[in-house]
């Protein structure tokens, strides 16, 4: 027998903030000490407030990690501020089933989506309300504040892309996003 119904979605977004809501919705939560190394000041960093909130992220896990065919769907706010000339940022790093590819949104403030390739090549795209970025596959992505107020942006992912971060922590991203007379630019 074939059932008909209409059921509400148990899942919810604020369109304006990216704030999810329903289902497995899992924080977290990067402070200044969690991201020892990751900006090219050591020195200042350690010297600064320590708890100090740079990002927050939320993901949306409808179905288990690693699930193939599934889609992850998440919200990051990235605060803003800078640790010298750097703006604050995500740690970046590439998928785990590096072929996997992202699409990143802008909703609110303005950054930089900065990508590097396995060659090490970087580049960077503006981001705004309304940005669109298509992440392709085997390229490293993390973001940046470069506002006074905070930047928030939309992600959607594959379920099984993973996150590998040992690059990343090792060798950092191949140029940094510093502030050169008041205006992002990409150094190195
Ligand atoms: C997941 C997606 C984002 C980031 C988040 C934090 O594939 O790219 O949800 O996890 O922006 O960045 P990171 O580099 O600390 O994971
Ligand atoms: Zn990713």
């Amino acid at each position: 027998m074939i059932h008909n119904s209409i059921v509400e979605s148990p899942f919810s977004l604020n369109i304006l903030n990216g704030n999810l809501i329903g289902g497995k919705v899992i924080e977290a939560k990067k402070c200044l000490n969690d991201l020892v190394g990751f900006f090219d000041d050591e020195s200042k960093r350690s010297e600064m407030k320590q708890d100090e909130l740079i990002y927050e992220v939320l993901s949306l896990l409808p179905v288990k990690e690693n699930t193939e065919g599934g889609l992850f769907f998440g919200r990051t706010i990235i605060h803003p501020g800078k640790v010298g000339d750097e703006y604050y940022m995500t740690k970046g790093h590439f998928h785990s089933n590096s072929n996997r590819a992202e699409y990143y949104w802008g909703l609110e403030g303005e950054g930089m989506l900065i990508l590097m390739n396995r060659d090490r090549n970087t580049w960077a795209e503006r981001i705004f309300p309304g940005s669109l970025h298509y992440i392709p596959g085997h390229v490293a992505h993390r973001t940046a504040n470069i506002s006074n107020i905070r930047l928030i942006i939309g992600a959607c992912w594959p379920s099984d892309a993973g996150h590998d971060y040992d690059e990343i922590q090792n060798k950092g991203f191949s140029s940094r996003l510093m502030e050169v007379n008041g205006k992002p630019q990409l150094i190195g």
